[in-house]
């Protein structure tokens, strides 16, 4: 085993060697076992978290015996590979996840059945790990599934944060937030590495001397220094390969002074360590704003420090030369958090490993691609050059020095002096700061954006000098999701049916939901179709009494909006549809308005001022509605608290419409517009990121658009756009809109909506009044559909049979041919 060039022995493939079956009788035999010896428990004290352990365990020997297999192949096959760079992670549970992938659901279920266990009940038990704030982590999750399935040699790093996104409550209507402690009992499906451990320095200053033959030196002389501990997770992915989630935890380190000869020095030696271990303590709960906290650098430097010495490591193992890095491994910068890697892989060559610039330059830029995320400007990162030169002062002269040369490169071509300092990696207007997204794209050999829209803004916009410059570098893969989790595993009604169907290759070739299509027009399917939505929704509307106490008519119409809180999503749009909604009944008299229970989630970022107004809006409104007789068999209106994966689960199969309503041109792609198409829900709106893509898809007689496009709203703004002026030729806009300031929706504290009435008039950055009338025509037309229950299953089906693109399992291939040239190994 120690020698890496010896070919590798097959350990796991001989007969009867850690042979771990996978019959129902070796699960009670494994379960039982892990039950006495692993947690000593006996049946009668074990509680429900006990038997959760007991079967996680029994699951996770199946899975590692998988995975070991899966790392023996790649090592054997010394295939190019993949390391994926990623501030955030978003797994989920992986109890139920695994067992699909092991394909072992209906044994476990009856195997704990005859200890009187259910297993839906275990699988509540897991606490998942947030550690990520949306869509990105999720996303990034999504990819290691899908690696994993096809068995692309690829390892993910991050950091393991001991307190992910903040845990949401809703009092008195607000946000409420406190730690969320996943570790608390445990996590079964991880194994520290105490030897994989790399240390991290920070601060200091650099020296520069030469040597007899006049080469130049450059010491680092670091003012502190922690160390980086592994911890890894074996994803896993269906039926054969798996690949690994390596986690950086920060410690202090071993040289820390313990053998103190007096108290005073104890102490300091203590709190050291703890200074040490804050690093990887708590993940920043901003959504696309950053505000240049130094902590949230050393996070993001120290596990990139970690993770590229550790792809050194394995690299060198295998006896290769550095120089050869580029051809063994890619690595993919998840937005611009890790991004400060291009710095330090230029550290690592020139001053640990002793390679000349131009050298390590080549390297370094045929190592790296960088996927954009976001085009917001406040999203974009930028970190002040005081910070760096006090944090990481090597990095600084080297971002100076790749800068300069680069300045030097572009003054030969036809740019304009203004140009240049457009795509200087220093942006020196005001207090000066590094721009992380061109030292990105300067430092990678392709940029893509997350769907065909957002990709090409990037190249118009945000980067547009940069595309000129290296038309060939920017590239677009749109995102995917793994229909694995979000169908499969969370919806196995409608996956049963489906297979029932057209098979159970769907599982591995998304593209095979085409041939449901035909059944689109079958009555008898799409009963049965609506039946098993029906059933979701009857669970869904449990979910919902089990959070919130509300109590909902599972026909209703079920309308869903689930993402972040953020303006230019436009959950207030879809608030001033409600109050529509409200005034029609209440002022017109309107009798004839579909039943609709309107659903919302989403976490707002702790200081986001207007975020975490709209969610008390969303529960005043609630609030209101809810208790008021006239209306509430009509409508009804929910605030799901802590929106996660696990909650996610439940509330995508139960949807029947979803609602995708950003300003067009803000959202990069979104997922979950992706997950609710999946799960049979028809959508509402705006031609924006992936929107765009899935109406392509499904057809645009079966998606229901409304707004302006990005086109038009730059066109808007250009001519001056004037909210009041709207507002005022609207009568029913008109009175929606002052609702927000009156004494029943705010119990006479008609201030409370004040911000939100004053910038919708006002400013209204988001075009809500703009939008408003055309959305409220399509919901209208939303209505008219769901009343005719045929022809709404005939085009949920349609949308289900269209989905296949959006497969993360095709985003990967996407990323192997476009960007890694990378293949798979095959189990
Ligand atoms: C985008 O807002 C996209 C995900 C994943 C988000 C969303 O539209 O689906 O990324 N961006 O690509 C983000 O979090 C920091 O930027």
């Amino acid at each position: 085993m120690n020698s890496h060039n010896k070919k590798t022995e097959h350990y796991f493939t001989k007969p009867g060697v850690a042979n771990i079956g996978l019959t129902k009788e070796d699960i009670k035999t494994s379960f039982l076992e892990k039950l006495f010896y692993s947690l000593g428990r006996i049946p009668v004290v074990a509680t429900k978290n006990d038997f959760y352990t007991s079967l996680a365990l029994t699951v996770r020997d199946r899975v590692f015996r998988k995975y070991v297999k899966s790392l023996e192949q790649y090592a054997e096959e010394d295939a190019r590979g993949v390391a994926y760079l990623s501030a955030e992670y978003l797994p989920g549970p992986h109890l139920g996840n695994n067992l699909l992938n092991l394909e072992i659901v209906e044994e476990t279920r009856e195997a704990l059945a005859e200890f009187n266990l259910d297993l839906d009940e275990l699988l509540k038990e897991e606490v998942e790990p947030g550690l990520g704030n949306g869509g990105l982590g999720r996303l990034a999750s999504c990819y290691m599934d899908s690696l994993a399935t096809l068995g692309i040699p690829s390892i993910a790093y991050g950091i393991r944060y001991e307190f992910g996104i903040f845990k949401q409550e809703i009092q008195d209507g607000w946000q409420v937030e406190s730690t969320d402690k996943w570790l608390q009992k445990g996590n079964t499906w991880e194994i520290v590495r105490p030897e994989i451990s790399f240390e991290v320095k920070f601060g200091g200053h650099t020296e520069h001397s030469r040597d007899g033959n006049y080469k130049l030196h450059i010491e680092w002389i670091p003012d502190s220094e922690i160390k980086g501990t592994a911890y890894d997770t074996p994803i896993l992915g269906y039926q054969s390969n798996s690949i690994t989630l390596r986690l950086w935890k920060a410690e202090a380190t071993e040289s820390f002074d313990f053998a103190a000869y007096n108290l005073g020095e104890y102490y300091r030696a203590v709190e050291k360590k703890m200074r040490s271990e804050n690093i990887t303590k708590v993940l920043y709960p901003n959504d696309e704003n950053l505000s240049g906290k130094e902590l949230r650098l050393k996070q993001q430097y120290f596990f990139v420090c970690c993770s590229l010495q550790d792809i050194i490591r394995l690299h060198l193992l295998q006896g290769r030369k550095l120089e050869t890095l580029h051809e063994k491994f890619t690595i993919q910068l998840n937005d611009t958090h890790p991004s400060i890697a291009v710095a330090e892989l230029m550290r690592l060559l020139l001053d640990v490993h002793q390679m000349g610039w131009e050298e390590a330059w080549k390297v370094t830029k045929s190592t790296f691609a960088y996927t954009n995320h976001t085009l917001l400007p406040e999203a974009l990162e930028k970190w002040p050059v005081n910070l760096l030169r006090n944090l990481l002062p090597r990095h600084l002269e080297l971002i100076y020095e790749i800068n300069s040369r680069f300045i030097t490169e572009i003054r030969e071509h036809d740019f304009t002096g203004e140009q240049i300092s457009r795509m200087s990696l220093i942006d020196d207007r005001g207090e000066p700061t590094i721009r992380m997204a061109h030292l990105a794209t300067v430092g990678s050999y392709k940029v893509n954006g997350v769907s065909a829209l957002h990709s090409g803004l990037l190249k118009e916009e945000v980067l547009k000098d940069f595309a000129q410059l290296w038309p060939e570098k920017f590239t677009n893969v749109t995102n995917g999701i793994t229909h694995r989790r979000f169908l499969a595993v969370s919806n196995p009604r409608l996956a049963g049916l489906i297979s029932e169907k057209i098979g159970k290759e769907w599982l591995t070739n998304l593209d095979k939901l085409k041939g449901l299509e035909s059944f689109a027009n079958d009555e008898y399917f799409r009963r049965k179709w609506m039946e098993v939505k029906l059933e979701n929704k009857k669970n869904l509307a449990a979910q919902i009494k089990e959070l919130t106490g509300i109590e909902i008519n599972p026909e209703m119409l079920i309308d869903v909006q689930v993402k972040r809180i953020h303006e230019y999503k436009r959950q207030h749009l879809k608030v001033l549809h409600i109050l529509s909604l409200y005034m029609q009944i209440k002022k017109d008299g309107q009798k004839d308005i579909p039943p609709t229970a309107f659903i919302f989630a989403g976490k707002a970022a702790p200081g986001y001022f207007m975020a975490k107004r709209i969610i008390k809006l969303i529960t005043a409104v609630g609030d209101f509605i809810n208790n008021d007789p006239e209306v509430n068999e009509t409508l009804k209106v929910i605030f799901l608290p802590n929106f996660s994966v696990k909650l996610a689960q439940h509330v995508y199969p139960g949807a029947d419409l979803s609602e995708q309503i950003s300003m067009a041109g803000k959202e990069a792609s979104g997922t979950g517009n992706m997950k609710f198409a999946l799960n049979g829900a028809l959508t509402v709106g705006t031609l924006d990121g992936a929107n765009v893509e899935i109406r392509e898809e499904v057809g645009e007689e079966n998606f229901f658009l409304f707004g302006l496009t990005t086109e038009e709203v730059a066109e808007r703004k250009k001519a001056g756009y004037h909210p009041y002026k709207i507002y005022s030729e609207n009568e029913k806009l008109k009175r929606v809109v002052d609702f927000l300031l009156s004494e029943e929706l705010t119990k006479g504290n008609t201030e409370l909506f004040r911000s939100i009435y004053d910038n919708l008039l006002n400013q209204d950055p988001y075009l809500l009044l703009q939008d408003y009338q055309s959305y409220v025509d399509q919901m209208e037309n939303v209505y008219e559909i769901w009343q005719d229950s045929q022809k709404w299953a005939q085009m949920s089906i349609i949308n289900v049979a269209n989905m296949g693109k959006f497969s993360s399992d095709r985003s990967i291939k996407d990323y192997c041919e476009k960007i890694w040239k990378v293949k798979a190994v095959k189990a």
